[in-house]
């Protein structure tokens, strides 16, 4: 009974991988679309503003370079971005 428990775990391990990529490739990267609507805007800036108060500096959407803080540095990725209109998913 525990091996057949451990083979269906196992199998839905790897079909919920399966799907984790394929949900990761339809999402094409964009340097500094925090808010993930497809383009750079001052929407983004708006929206840094209020995710680094509210994370109080701590990880948030906006922590794009993933240091772990939203501080300065993200909101460069956001405003060396801007006006950029992201690769559209598959
Ligand atoms: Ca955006
Ligand atoms: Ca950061």
């Amino acid at each position: 009974m525990r091996r057949l428990a451990c083979r269906r775990t196992k199998a839905n391990y790897r079909e919920l991988s399966k799907v984790l990529v394929s949900i990761l490739a339809s999402q094409p990267e964009c340097d500094g679309d925090g808010n993930g609507d497809g383009i750079v805007d001052r929407r983004d800036v708006a929206d840094y503003d209020l995710m680094r108060d509210l994370s109080q500096g701590q990880s948030s959407w906006y922590d794009l370079n993933l240091d772990g803080v939203t501080d300065s540095s993200d909101l460069t990725i956001v405003t060396g971005n801007l006006r950029h209109k992201c690769p559209k998913a598959k």
